[in-house]
């Protein structure tokens, strides 16, 4: 019995790791629009993973604000919380409540569903940069990197790679960093997040989802870190709008 239970997780982990060598879609950061994001591109048909350094998936969702844990979505994101039969409650004018850890788990749970392979506990620490394109991703055990150990990584190869790191815009900076390239941004380089502003933010989260190197595209709150754009606080609808948007942007950029 003791024999069974650990082949069986060491078979089914590593089937899991061969069959996912090469991929349509690579998703790093599982917040809320990473998530999302994963959920319409398997929809679709395409082969998604998405790779996680902390154990559980969901990013900043979990916490709502300050921990308190409900957040507000508007009304133009409704759609998506149906589509992820995720309740929520009118609140005042255009704004709905709901509770962060239902909602987080039920995007986990249908991206999942839905066939997109999550690899928690990993951290991607480059990309593969081939024919000035970004072609694949470099991963590690998460633990690795925080212990600094020097033990090298796996490669993933991917159609396209989404940013999905939040505040950090971990991929687009190492990108940038390590190549001497410009990137689709008004100085060609990662501008940095700017401080908070709510309305101007949602909006630009949407507006800076986008390609923004050959085979990179960003989401969430790495659009407006790339970009320049402000932060938003608790407010979650722009994040799951950039998801559906990358999804969208890829599913057509990969279908030419
Ligand atoms: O920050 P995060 O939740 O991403 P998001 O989708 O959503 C932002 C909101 O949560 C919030 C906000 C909204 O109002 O401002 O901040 O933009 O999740 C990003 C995830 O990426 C993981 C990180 O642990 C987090 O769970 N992550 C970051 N860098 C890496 C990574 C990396 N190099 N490899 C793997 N995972």
């Amino acid at each position: 019995m003791e024999q069974i239970v650990s082949a069986g997780i060491v078979d089914s982990y590593f089937n899991k790791l061969k069959e996912n060598l090469s991929v349509d879609v690579a998703i790093v950061g599982g917040g809320p629009s990473g998530l999302v994001a994963s959920y319409y591109l398997a929809k679709k048909g395409f082969k998604v993973t998405l790779y996680e350094r902390k154990l559980a998936p969901g990013g900043g969702m979990w916490g709502g604000a300050m921990m308190f844990n409900e957040i507000v979505v508007q009304k133009d994101a409704l759609h998506i919380l149906d589509e992820f039969s995720i309740s929520y409650k009118h609140y005042e004018k255009d704004y709905y409540t709901l509770d962060s850890v239902h909602a987080t788990s039920a995007l986990i749970y249908h991206a999942t569903k839905a066939g997109v392979k999550m690899f928690n506990c990993t951290t991607i620490e480059d990309v593969v940069f081939q024919e000035n394109k970004v072609s694949g991703i470099v991963l590690n055990w998460a633990p690795v990197q925080r212990e600094g150990m020097h033990v090298d990584p796996l490669v993933i190869m991917a159609k396209a790679v989404i940013d999905g790191t939040g505040h950090d815009c971990d991929i687009a900076r190492t990108l940038e960093r390590k190549n001497n390239i410009k990137l689709n941004t008004v100085s060609g380089r990662v501008m940095g997040e700017r401080s908070l502003s709510i309305d101007e933010a949602e909006r630009t989260t949407v507006e800076n989802t986008k390609e923004i190197f050959p085979g990179l595209y960003v989401s969430g709150m790495a659009s407006n870190g790339v970009s320049g754009g402000f932060r938003m606080g608790p407010i979650f609808g722009g994040m799951l709008l950039s998801g559906k948007k990358v999804a969208d942007l890829i599913a057509s950029n990969l279908s030419k």
